[in-house]
């Protein structure tokens, strides 16, 4: 819980970055692939795998798509084609090449470290500006909406006749990693692409129907309990609340149903900072988002987190009430 972790970590920045042709000269032989996202795996991270294993079995690769931790993949984004990741426990393979996709560091990793570490040659595609070094080679873009966004360039670049179901996977990438478009991170080139994806078959309505509007009562049963326990802190400008281990049991709620929760935070008016204290497996996940120039990212990495200017994250081996306390004493000496 210092800046100390932070100043340990290389200084490998952007400008080590491949360009979109130098990546894809680096992938124009065709190898056994692995691909893996980050734990607890987001819109991003799964549309990402997912279009590049697309992109790379077009060009002849045999591609297997893993997931970091767990058994399966979350349930609100099975709608999308050859959605089938395995665990990477259950991987006993080994790849020639290892493709890291929407992860900045290793500690992201879970059971996939030890394919990672046996793999002949390593990949990350990344825009978390937090990115500290690892794996052989890396294409990286801290100024991209989303790593779903340099999947896309890829993909435009590469010659490859796009599918819609590419587009799609893009899309949802870029949708969820925007906030619908709404976010500080939301480029004219967000918007511009997602022109094209939809010229290439993607349809808007009908993928945010999916996402946003399909919720079970009992996961709106949770935003209720969420809601009841809003507190402020900093003269209002941080508004923070919790979920228990009870409420998930309670309610039934699935862990990969509660994604929108510090959304509905960040949305309370003339609050800068949102912190959402989620209990899982014994210990505290912390979530927090920004609105305004707070960079919640310098926030997470002060406890050994990671995570952008406006959203970022971390996890407490505490209780909640500790969390609480530590955390609220971090944001007072926020300054925004
Ligand atoms: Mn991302």
């Amino acid at each position: 819980m210092s800046t100390a972790i932070l100043e340990e970590r290389p200084a490998r920045r952007p400008a080590d970055s491949l360009t979109i042709d130098e990546t894809l000269a680096f992938l124009a032989e065709p190898r056994e692939v692995a691909i893996c996202g980050h734990v607890n795996p987001d819109g991003d991270s799964l549309g990402s795998a997912l279009a590049l294993a697309a992109l790379l079995q077009a060009k002849g690769h045999r591609v297997t798509k893993l997931l970091a931790r767990g058994e399966a993949a979350p349930k609100l984004y099975d709608f999308l084609a050859d959605y089938d990741f395995i665990p990477a426990t259950a991987y006993e393979g080994t790849p020639d090449l290892f493709v890291a996709v929407d992860l900045p560091n290793r500690e992201r990793f879970g059971d996939a470290a030890s394919v990672f570490d046996r793999s002949g040659d390593t990949l990350v595609i990344d825009h978390h500006p937090d990115y500290d070094g690892f794996g052989h080679h890396y294409l990286g873009d801290i100024t991209a909406s989303a790593t779903g966004l340099i999947i896309w360039r890829l993909i435009a670049a590469s010659g490859v006749p796009i599918t819609r179901a590419m587009a799609e996977y893009c899309y949802v990438a870029l949708v969820t990693d925007t906030g619908r478009f709404s976010f500080q991170n939301t480029t004219a080139e967000a918007h511009a692409a997602a022109s094209e994806m939809m010229l290439a078959g993607v349809e808007p309505a009908v993928i945010c129907t999916r996402i946003y509007d399909s919720k079970s009562l009992a996961a709106l049963q949770l935003d209720e309990r969420l809601i009841s326990r809003i507190a402020f802190a900093s003269d209002g400008r941080v508004v923070y609340s919790w979920v228990t281990e009870a409420d998930f049991r309670e309610l039934g709620v699935l862990r990969d149903e509660t994604d929108g929760l510090p959304n509905i935070l960040r949305s309370i008016e003339g609050s800068e900072v949102a912190i959402l204290l989620r209990e899982e497996s014994g210990r505290i996940r912390v979530n927090l988002r920004a609105k305004g120039s707070c960079d919640v990212g310098e926030f997470a990495r002060r406890f050994d987190g990671g995570g952008h200017k406006a959203a970022a994250g971390f996890t407490l081996n505490v209780t909640l009430d500790e969390a609480k306390t530590l955390v609220l004493e971090e944001a007072n000496r926020l300054i925004c």
